[in-house]
């Protein structure tokens, strides 16, 4: 168990300090100069009923997202394979909504299996899932259930009011139980403070079991959403969130997911150096452009960085 001001002792030591410690860390426990990528695909867009501000799914929400879904297994995984030769080593899926939709459960549960035969780690996020529903996903092989925390305890209520941070821990543990691996992690920018995000990473550290990956995003301010005017996060403490999150999950995997396509180059450097190792590859996130293709392989070949080809083994 890490205390608040414990956490907050780490975070708070100079700048450089603080990633240059991470950075130690992370080469300690992952192979350095390498980046995972998973590519993302919506399989169900739009019309949820939950009222996440960020979000451009949220029908509370002025978006006018038209609702999508996909039913047919073949065209998932058409993408998928096209995701493995653009050199993606993950395949995550995702739905809008506050639970799985049966329909499209079913369909993801297809599709699972069909992408691990293509050699493809697989990643779902669907919102709330009860034991039964954890229990296919696992006999179906899914490598990986993304559920996000968002933000702190105390800022959540400020963000999400239709459902609580209890009903997605509760999530987190039933995954884990059923020995799929979690992806975690929430949204930096919303207007919540350093305490908040430091809150947050605790809240992730103090998990029975520390989650196999961390996934970080920086708000992406979509039009419409009840966010879009929110103040910029100062970048350096982005790199802050990603160099705390290094040091108290060691073995964990941190992601910078949303928000790349409008980082510098060297804001995304700097956040590898202080320990995140993989990113979301792929022309688009959920609903919202990714960042460039031509552009994420020139910064990796910029910084001889280069992309895992299998599956990422923390060493011990
Ligand atoms: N509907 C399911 C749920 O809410 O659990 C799964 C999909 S949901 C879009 C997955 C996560 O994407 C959210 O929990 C949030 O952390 C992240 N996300 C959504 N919109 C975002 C935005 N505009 N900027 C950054 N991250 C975002
Ligand atoms: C996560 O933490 N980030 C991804 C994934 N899990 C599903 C989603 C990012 C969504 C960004 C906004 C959009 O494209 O609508
Ligand atoms: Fe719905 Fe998920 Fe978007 Fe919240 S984050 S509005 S639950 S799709």
């Amino acid at each position: 168990m890490i205390s608040f001001a414990a956490a907050k002792a780490v975070f708070d030591v100079p700048f450089l300090d603080l990633i240059h410690r991470a950075h130690s860390v992370h080469t300690a426990h992952h192979e350095a100069n390498v980046v995972q990528v998973s590519t993302l695909l919506s399989i169900q867009t739009g019309g949820c009923c939950e009222d996440c501000a960020y979000c451009a799914q949220s029908i509370r929400n002025q978006t006018k997202i038209p609702k999508q879904v996909i039913t047919d297994v073949a065209t998932i995984v058409a993408a998928a394979e096209q995701a493995k030769k653009l050199g993606s080593t993950r395949f995550c899926m995702g739905a809008a909504g506050r639970r799985p939709d049966p329909q499209v459960f079913k369909v993801a549960c297809e599709a699972i299996s069909k992408i691990k035969n293509l050699g493809l780690e697989t990643c779902l996020t669907m919102g709330t899932l009860d034991e039964e529903q954890a229990i296919a996903l696992k006999q179906c092989g899914l490598d990986y259930y993304n559920h996000n925390v968002d933000t702190s305890p105390e800022y959540y209520d400020k963000v999400i009011t239709t459902r609580t941070l209890e009903e997605r821990i509760r999530t987190i543990k039933l995954v884990q139980k059923h020995k799929i691996k979690v992806c975690t992690g929430g949204i930096l920018g919303m207007g919540e403070t350093n305490d908040d995000r430091i809150k947050m990473l605790v809240l992730l550290t103090n998990l029975e079991e520390a989650p196999a990956s961390i996934s970080i995003n920086r708000l992406v301010k979509i039009p419409g959403t009840r966010l879009e005017t929110t103040p910029e996060i100062d970048p350096f403490d982005f790199v802050r969130c990603i160099a705390l999150a290094r040091i108290l999950m060691p073995q964990s995997v941190v992601r910078i997911s949303a928000g790349r396509e409008t980082m510098s180059d060297e804001l995304q450097a700097l956040c590898f150096f202080a320990g995140a190792s993989a990113i979301f590859g792929g022309a688009k996130l959920l609903t919202t452009p990714n960042a460039n293709a031509a552009s994420d392989s020139q910064l990796l070949e910029r910084l001889n960085i280069r992309r895992q080809t299998g599956a990422a083994i923390a060493k011990e």
